[in-house]
C-alpha cells in the first residue's frame, strides 16, 4: 500500500512543482501572460495547468502572427533615359554621385522601396539583404554602381572598360541592419556609368527582411 501511495504522489508532486513554477513566471508585456493564473488548492491545480498549456498556446500563435505579419521584399529594373533600336541606353556619366532610380517594378511587397526616388526605406527595425546586377555595354568608360545606407557607400563594382572589352555584367550585395526608416539605395558614381534597357530587365535592384529585430540596433 505504502508502495502504492508513494507511486501515486510523485507524479503528483511533479505536476505540483510544474505548476506553481509556471506561475511564478513573469511576462508584464503580454495581457495574456501566464502569471495571469494562479493556482488554488492541490484539487484544481489540473485545471490550473490545463489553463496554462491553452494560454501558452495561445501566446505562440500571437507570436506567430506578429512574426508573420511584416512582409518587405522589392526587385526593380533600370530604365535607360533614351535608348537604341533594341532598346538599350546608358545612364550617366554624370558630373556627381546621382542616385539610380529603378523605375520599373517587378515586386514590391509591403510599397518599402520608392520607384520615384529609386530607395528602399526600411519599414521595421531588422536585418535585410540587398543585391544588384550591372550592365554595361561601353567602350573606353568607367563602369559600375555603388550601395548605399543612408549616405554612407557599404559595397560596390567599378571597373574600367577597355578597348577590347565593350560588354559587362557584375553583382555585388549586402546584408544590412537598419533601424526604421534607414534608407538603402543604388548610386552611379560621378563619372560612370550603366547600361540599362527599356523592354529588359538588365541591372536591377532587390531587397528583402530577413528578420525583425526587437528594439533596434
Ligand atoms: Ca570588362
Amino acid at each position: 500500500m505504502k508502495t502504492m501511495m508513494k507511486k501515486t504522489m510523485l507524479p503528483l508532486q511533479l505536476i505540483v512543482i510544474v505548476c506553481l513554477s509556471y506561475g511564478q513566471a513573469d511576462d508584464s508585456t503580454n495581457k495574456h501572460s501566464i502569471s495571469d493564473y494562479s493556482c488554488g488548492p492541490l484539487f484544481s491545480h489540473f485545471s490550473c495547468l490545463s489553463a496554462k498549456v491553452g494560454n501558452l498556446r495561445r501566446e505562440v500563435e500571437d507570436l506567430r502572427k506578429s512574426r508573420n505579419s511584416v512582409g518587405v521584399a522589392f526587385s526593380a529594373a533600370l530604365r535607360p533615359p533614351t535608348q537604341d533600336k533594341q532598346g538599350f541606353g546608358n545612364t550617366g556619366p554624370f558630373q556627381a554621385d546621382t542616385n539610380l532610380v529603378h523605375t520599373h517594378v517587378i515586386t514590391n511587397v509591403g510599397n518599402a522601396f520608392s520607384p520615384r526616388t529609386g530607395a528602399f526605406t526600411a519599414p521595421v527595425n531588422g536585418v535585410y539583404y540587398f543585391t544588384f546586377t550591372s550592365y554595361a555595354w561601353i567602350k573606353e568608360a568607367n563602369i559600375g554602381v555603388a550601395l548605399y545606407k543612408n549616405h554612407e557607400q557599404v559595397v560596390l563594382v567599378d571597373e574600367y572598360q577597355d578597348k577590347g572589352d565593350n560588354e559587362d555584367f557584375a553583382s555585388n550585395g549586402a546584408t544590412l541592419q537598419l533601424a526604421k526608416g534607414d534608407t538603402v539605395s543604388l548610386v552611379l558614381p560621378s563619372g560612370f556609368q550603366v547600361t540599362s534597357n527599356a523592354f529588359k530587365n538588365f541591372s536591377t535592384f532587390s531587397g528583402f527582411l530577413l528578420f525583425h529585430v526587437e528594439g533596434g540596433q
